[in-house]
Protein backbone atom coordinates (compact mmCIF):
# COMPACT_ATOMS: atom_id res chain seq x y z
CA UNK A 1 0.00 0.00 0.00
CA UNK A 2 2.45 2.36 1.06
CA UNK A 3 4.57 1.52 -1.90
CA UNK A 4 1.55 1.89 -4.27
CA UNK A 5 0.93 5.89 -2.29
CA UNK A 6 4.62 6.62 -3.61
CA UNK A 7 3.95 5.83 -6.83
CA UNK A 8 0.48 8.12 -6.79
CA UNK A 9 2.82 10.86 -5.66
CA UNK A 10 5.02 10.22 -8.28
CA UNK A 11 2.03 10.53 -10.47
CA UNK A 12 1.55 14.13 -9.61
CA UNK A 13 2.90 16.87 -12.00
CA UNK A 14 5.95 18.59 -10.46
CA UNK A 15 5.01 22.22 -11.93
CA UNK A 16 8.53 23.34 -11.58
CA UNK A 17 9.79 21.07 -13.95
CA UNK A 18 6.74 21.81 -16.02
CA UNK A 19 7.29 25.27 -16.49
CA UNK A 20 11.01 24.63 -17.50
CA UNK A 21 10.72 21.96 -19.88
CA UNK A 22 7.56 24.19 -21.58
CA UNK A 23 9.33 27.42 -21.49
CA UNK A 24 12.09 25.26 -23.75
CA UNK A 25 9.40 24.67 -26.22
CA UNK A 26 8.20 28.27 -26.05
CA UNK A 27 11.44 30.05 -26.58
CA UNK A 28 12.39 27.79 -29.34
CA UNK A 29 8.82 28.63 -31.30
CA UNK A 30 9.88 32.32 -30.42
CA UNK A 31 13.36 32.17 -31.71
CA UNK A 32 11.97 30.62 -34.84
CA UNK A 33 9.15 33.20 -35.49
CA UNK A 34 11.31 36.45 -34.54
CA UNK A 35 13.87 38.24 -36.85
CA UNK A 36 17.83 37.50 -35.91
CA UNK A 37 19.60 40.19 -37.48
CA UNK A 38 22.14 42.43 -36.68
CA UNK A 39 19.73 45.69 -36.95
CA UNK A 40 18.88 47.80 -34.04
CA UNK A 41 15.41 46.91 -34.88
CA UNK A 42 15.95 42.90 -34.18
CA UNK A 43 18.75 43.38 -31.72
CA UNK A 44 16.24 45.60 -29.80
CA UNK A 45 13.59 43.01 -29.67
CA UNK A 46 15.95 40.45 -28.85
CA UNK A 47 16.81 42.64 -25.62
CA UNK A 48 13.58 42.47 -24.58
CA UNK A 49 11.99 38.99 -25.39
CA UNK A 50 14.83 36.66 -24.75
CA UNK A 51 15.66 38.56 -20.87
CA UNK A 52 14.62 36.83 -17.67
CA UNK A 53 10.44 36.40 -18.69
CA UNK A 54 8.58 33.82 -16.66
CA UNK A 55 6.72 33.01 -19.58
CA UNK A 56 3.55 32.95 -17.60
CA UNK A 57 0.88 33.38 -20.15
CA UNK A 58 1.98 30.92 -22.68
CA UNK A 59 2.55 28.71 -20.24
CA UNK A 60 -1.25 29.20 -19.46
CA UNK A 61 -2.16 29.24 -23.16
CA UNK A 62 -0.10 25.75 -23.47
CA UNK A 63 -1.26 24.05 -20.38
CA UNK A 64 -5.02 24.75 -20.63
CA UNK A 65 -5.06 23.65 -24.39
CA UNK A 66 -2.94 20.29 -22.95
CA UNK A 67 -5.82 19.37 -20.33
CA UNK A 68 -8.45 19.94 -23.01
CA UNK A 69 -6.56 16.86 -25.20
CA UNK A 70 -4.89 19.43 -27.54
CA UNK A 71 -1.04 18.63 -28.49
CA UNK A 72 1.77 21.08 -27.56
CA UNK A 73 1.92 21.89 -31.72
CA UNK A 74 -1.50 23.02 -31.92
CA UNK A 75 -1.09 25.70 -28.64
CA UNK A 76 2.55 26.68 -29.49
CA UNK A 77 2.10 29.88 -31.86
CA UNK A 78 -1.29 31.06 -29.80
CA UNK A 79 1.29 30.82 -26.75
CA UNK A 80 4.06 32.69 -28.46
CA UNK A 81 1.62 35.55 -29.55
CA UNK A 82 0.17 36.22 -26.11
CA UNK A 83 3.92 36.80 -24.84
CA UNK A 84 4.77 39.17 -27.62
CA UNK A 85 2.06 40.52 -26.72
CA UNK A 86 2.85 40.71 -22.96
CA UNK A 87 6.41 41.93 -24.11
CA UNK A 88 5.00 45.05 -26.22
CA UNK A 89 2.33 45.85 -23.17
CA UNK A 90 5.89 46.36 -20.78
CA UNK A 91 7.78 48.20 -23.15
CA UNK A 92 4.83 50.48 -23.51
CA UNK A 93 4.00 50.31 -20.17
CA UNK A 94 7.60 51.44 -18.84
CA UNK A 95 7.63 54.56 -21.00
CA UNK A 96 8.29 58.00 -19.49
CA UNK A 97 4.81 59.22 -20.68
CA UNK A 98 3.28 55.97 -19.35
CA UNK A 99 5.23 54.67 -15.61
CA UNK A 100 8.49 55.93 -16.44
CA UNK A 101 10.42 53.11 -15.40
CA UNK A 102 13.97 52.19 -15.74
CA UNK A 103 14.76 48.94 -14.92
CA UNK A 104 12.59 45.90 -16.40
CA UNK A 105 13.82 42.53 -14.98
CA UNK A 106 16.67 43.26 -13.62
CA UNK A 107 17.78 45.25 -16.75
CA UNK A 108 17.53 48.84 -18.34
CA UNK A 109 14.33 49.21 -20.00
CA UNK A 110 14.39 49.79 -23.50
CA UNK A 111 13.69 53.19 -23.67
CA UNK A 112 17.17 53.11 -21.81
CA UNK A 113 18.93 51.16 -24.05
CA UNK A 114 18.23 51.93 -26.82
CA UNK A 115 15.78 55.50 -27.08
CA UNK A 116 12.07 56.51 -26.83
CA UNK A 117 11.62 55.89 -31.02
CA UNK A 118 13.11 52.69 -31.10
CA UNK A 119 11.48 51.62 -27.76
CA UNK A 120 7.66 52.44 -29.33
CA UNK A 121 8.64 51.06 -32.84
CA UNK A 122 9.73 47.76 -31.01
CA UNK A 123 6.65 47.57 -29.02
CA UNK A 124 4.93 48.24 -32.44
CA UNK A 125 6.87 45.50 -34.18
CA UNK A 126 6.18 42.87 -31.75
CA UNK A 127 2.07 43.60 -31.58
CA UNK A 128 2.59 43.01 -35.37
CA UNK A 129 4.37 40.11 -35.25
CA UNK A 130 1.56 38.50 -32.69
CA UNK A 131 -1.00 39.27 -34.72
CA UNK A 132 1.07 37.52 -37.93
CA UNK A 133 2.07 34.59 -36.16
CA UNK A 134 -1.79 34.14 -34.81
CA UNK A 135 -2.84 34.01 -38.39
CA UNK A 136 0.15 31.63 -39.71
CA UNK A 137 -0.69 29.25 -42.20
CA UNK A 138 0.91 26.04 -40.14
CA UNK A 139 -2.27 23.78 -41.22
CA UNK A 140 -2.66 22.86 -37.86
CA UNK A 141 -5.37 25.35 -36.36
CA UNK A 142 -9.02 25.87 -38.86
CA UNK A 143 -9.13 29.32 -40.26
CA UNK A 144 -11.97 29.45 -37.98
CA UNK A 145 -10.20 28.82 -34.94
CA UNK A 146 -7.77 31.56 -35.94
CA UNK A 147 -10.11 33.92 -36.16
CA UNK A 148 -11.81 33.68 -33.30
CA UNK A 149 -8.31 33.71 -31.75
CA UNK A 150 -7.34 37.24 -33.28
CA UNK A 151 -10.52 38.45 -32.05
CA UNK A 152 -10.07 37.70 -28.60
CA UNK A 153 -7.11 39.03 -28.34
CA UNK A 154 -7.72 42.20 -30.08
CA UNK A 155 -10.46 42.67 -27.41
CA UNK A 156 -8.22 41.74 -24.53
CA UNK A 157 -5.59 44.51 -25.37
CA UNK A 158 -8.57 47.06 -26.74
CA UNK A 159 -10.92 49.62 -25.50
CA UNK A 160 -12.08 47.62 -22.96
CA UNK A 161 -9.52 45.87 -21.65
CA UNK A 162 -5.11 46.53 -21.55
CA UNK A 163 -5.81 49.80 -23.12
CA UNK A 164 -8.56 51.00 -21.68
CA UNK A 165 -7.37 49.57 -17.83
CA UNK A 166 -4.44 51.69 -18.38
CA UNK A 167 -5.96 55.15 -20.02
CA UNK A 168 -7.96 54.83 -16.68
CA UNK A 169 -5.11 54.22 -14.07
CA UNK A 170 -3.56 57.37 -15.83
CA UNK A 171 -6.69 59.71 -15.78
CA UNK A 172 -7.92 58.83 -12.16
CA UNK A 173 -4.21 59.91 -10.93
CA UNK A 174 -3.27 61.56 -8.52
CA UNK A 175 -6.78 61.00 -6.79
CA UNK A 176 -6.64 58.45 -4.22
CA UNK A 177 -7.94 55.12 -5.26
CA UNK A 178 -10.74 53.09 -3.40
CA UNK A 179 -9.98 49.46 -3.52
CA UNK A 180 -12.84 48.35 -5.88
CA UNK A 181 -11.56 51.12 -8.33
CA UNK A 182 -8.29 49.40 -7.99
CA UNK A 183 -10.03 45.91 -8.60
CA UNK A 184 -11.31 47.24 -11.37
CA UNK A 185 -7.92 48.42 -12.79
CA UNK A 186 -6.65 45.26 -12.38
CA UNK A 187 -9.39 43.32 -13.87
CA UNK A 188 -8.18 45.06 -16.94
CA UNK A 189 -4.89 45.94 -17.15
CA UNK A 190 -3.56 42.54 -15.89
CA UNK A 191 -6.45 40.10 -15.80
CA UNK A 192 -7.79 40.34 -19.31
CA UNK A 193 -4.18 39.44 -20.50
CA UNK A 194 -4.07 35.90 -18.52
CA UNK A 195 -7.59 35.57 -19.01
CA UNK A 196 -7.30 35.40 -22.48
CA UNK A 197 -4.35 33.18 -21.92
CA UNK A 198 -6.97 30.58 -20.55
CA UNK A 199 -9.41 31.28 -23.27
CA UNK A 200 -7.13 31.17 -26.23
CA UNK A 201 -6.47 27.52 -24.94
CA UNK A 202 -9.96 26.59 -24.16
CA UNK A 203 -10.89 27.70 -28.09
CA UNK A 204 -7.89 25.85 -29.75
CA UNK A 205 -10.15 22.97 -27.98
CA UNK A 206 -13.67 24.01 -29.53
CA UNK A 207 -14.32 23.99 -25.39
CA UNK A 208 -18.52 24.11 -24.58
CA UNK A 209 -19.93 27.66 -23.49
CA UNK A 210 -20.11 26.18 -19.58
CA UNK A 211 -16.21 25.26 -20.10
CA UNK A 212 -15.50 28.67 -21.56
CA UNK A 213 -17.33 30.42 -18.57
CA UNK A 214 -15.25 28.34 -16.21
CA UNK A 215 -12.09 29.00 -17.21
CA UNK A 216 -12.63 32.61 -17.98
CA UNK A 217 -13.74 32.79 -14.36
CA UNK A 218 -10.66 31.14 -13.73
CA UNK A 219 -8.09 32.93 -15.36
CA UNK A 220 -9.78 36.19 -14.14
CA UNK A 221 -9.37 35.02 -10.66
CA UNK A 222 -5.81 34.09 -11.07
CA UNK A 223 -5.09 37.53 -13.44
CA UNK A 224 -6.11 39.91 -10.36
CA UNK A 225 -4.08 37.25 -7.91
CA UNK A 226 -1.58 37.44 -9.81
CA UNK A 227 -1.28 41.67 -9.75
CA UNK A 228 -2.02 41.28 -5.88
CA UNK A 229 1.27 39.26 -5.52
CA UNK A 230 3.29 41.55 -7.92
CA UNK A 231 2.09 44.91 -5.44
CA UNK A 232 3.31 42.59 -1.97
CA UNK A 233 6.45 41.73 -4.04
CA UNK A 234 7.31 45.74 -4.76
CA UNK A 235 6.26 46.31 -1.63
CA UNK A 236 8.27 43.93 0.32
CA UNK A 237 11.53 44.73 -2.13
CA UNK A 238 11.10 48.13 -1.71
CA UNK A 239 11.18 49.05 -5.45
CA UNK A 240 11.04 52.76 -5.86
CA UNK A 241 8.73 53.92 -8.60
CA UNK A 242 8.88 57.32 -10.37
CA UNK A 243 5.67 57.62 -10.79
CA UNK A 244 4.66 57.61 -6.24
CA UNK A 245 0.51 57.61 -7.57
CA UNK A 246 0.67 54.30 -9.35
CA UNK A 247 -1.88 51.97 -8.13
CA UNK A 248 -0.72 49.66 -5.33
CA UNK A 249 -3.05 47.42 -3.29
CA UNK A 250 -0.77 47.32 -0.36
CA UNK A 251 -0.16 50.79 0.32
CA UNK A 252 -4.10 51.64 -0.58
CA UNK A 253 -4.86 48.62 2.86
CA UNK A 254 -2.31 46.54 4.23
CA UNK A 255 -0.22 43.78 3.44
CA UNK A 256 -2.16 41.10 5.45
CA UNK A 257 -5.44 42.35 3.55
CA UNK A 258 -4.08 42.11 -0.19
CA UNK A 259 -2.89 38.24 0.78
CA UNK A 260 -6.12 37.64 1.51
CA UNK A 261 -7.76 38.68 -1.23
CA UNK A 262 -5.75 37.02 -3.51
CA UNK A 263 -5.67 34.23 -1.65
CA UNK A 264 -9.40 34.37 -1.83
CA UNK A 265 -9.57 34.87 -5.76
CA UNK A 266 -6.98 31.92 -5.46
CA UNK A 267 -9.72 29.81 -3.63
CA UNK A 268 -12.15 31.15 -6.45
CA UNK A 269 -10.42 30.05 -9.07
CA UNK A 270 -9.39 26.54 -8.12
CA UNK A 271 -13.50 26.05 -7.01
CA UNK A 272 -13.57 26.70 -11.01
CA UNK A 273 -11.40 23.59 -11.97
CA UNK A 274 -13.50 20.80 -10.22
CA UNK A 275 -15.43 20.54 -12.76
CA UNK A 276 -12.52 19.25 -14.92
CA UNK A 277 -11.34 17.07 -12.59
CA UNK A 278 -7.99 15.67 -12.16
CA UNK A 279 -6.86 16.38 -15.10
CA UNK A 280 -7.04 20.20 -14.42
CA UNK A 281 -4.08 19.68 -11.80
CA UNK A 282 -1.38 21.83 -13.48
CA UNK A 283 -4.06 24.83 -13.70
CA UNK A 284 -4.30 23.98 -10.20
CA UNK A 285 -0.91 24.08 -9.62
CA UNK A 286 -0.55 27.33 -11.41
CA UNK A 287 -2.99 29.16 -9.46
CA UNK A 288 -0.99 28.41 -6.14
CA UNK A 289 2.20 29.05 -7.94
CA UNK A 290 0.96 32.67 -8.27
CA UNK A 291 0.24 33.25 -4.54
CA UNK A 292 3.43 31.91 -3.84
CA UNK A 293 5.77 32.86 -6.38
CA UNK A 294 9.04 35.15 -5.23
CA UNK A 295 9.32 36.72 -8.61
C1 LIG B 1 -0.94 49.49 -25.78
C2 LIG B 1 -2.04 47.20 -25.40
C3 LIG B 1 -1.28 48.36 -24.89
C4 LIG B 1 -0.94 48.37 -23.68
C5 LIG B 1 -0.49 49.57 -23.09
C6 LIG B 1 0.90 49.90 -20.72
C7 LIG B 1 -0.40 49.23 -20.81
C8 LIG B 1 -1.25 49.65 -21.87
C9 LIG B 1 -0.80 48.33 -19.95
C10 LIG B 1 0.05 47.91 -18.83
C11 LIG B 1 -0.06 46.50 -18.61
C12 LIG B 1 0.94 46.09 -17.59
C13 LIG B 1 2.36 46.33 -17.84
C14 LIG B 1 0.49 45.50 -16.49
C15 LIG B 1 1.38 44.97 -15.46
C16 LIG B 1 1.22 43.49 -15.43
C17 LIG B 1 2.41 42.83 -14.83
C18 LIG B 1 2.38 42.57 -13.37
C19 LIG B 1 3.44 42.50 -15.59
C20 LIG B 1 4.59 41.69 -15.17
O1 LIG B 1 4.32 40.37 -15.60
P1 LIG B 1 5.33 39.17 -15.36
O2 LIG B 1 5.80 39.19 -13.95
O3 LIG B 1 6.53 39.59 -16.30
O4 LIG B 1 4.70 37.93 -15.85
P2 LIG B 1 7.74 38.69 -16.87
O5 LIG B 1 8.94 39.60 -16.76
O6 LIG B 1 7.90 37.45 -16.05
O7 LIG B 1 7.39 38.40 -18.28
Amino acid sequence: MRHEEEKGKDKLVNIKEYFKETKIDIDKSLVENLPTGKDILSKAIHYVVFSTGKRLRPIIVIATAEMLGAKREDAILPACAIELIHNFTLIHDDLPCIDDDDFRRGKPTLHRKYNEAIAVLTGDALLNSAFGVLAKADGLLSPSIKIKLIEEVSRAIGINGLVGGQVKEMSLRPQKLTLPIIEDIYLRKTASLIAVAVRMGAIIRNVTKKELALLTDYGVNIGIAFQLTDDILEFINGQTRKKKDEPNYVLSSSIEKTREVAQMKIKLAKENLCYFGRKSEILSKIADYIIERDY
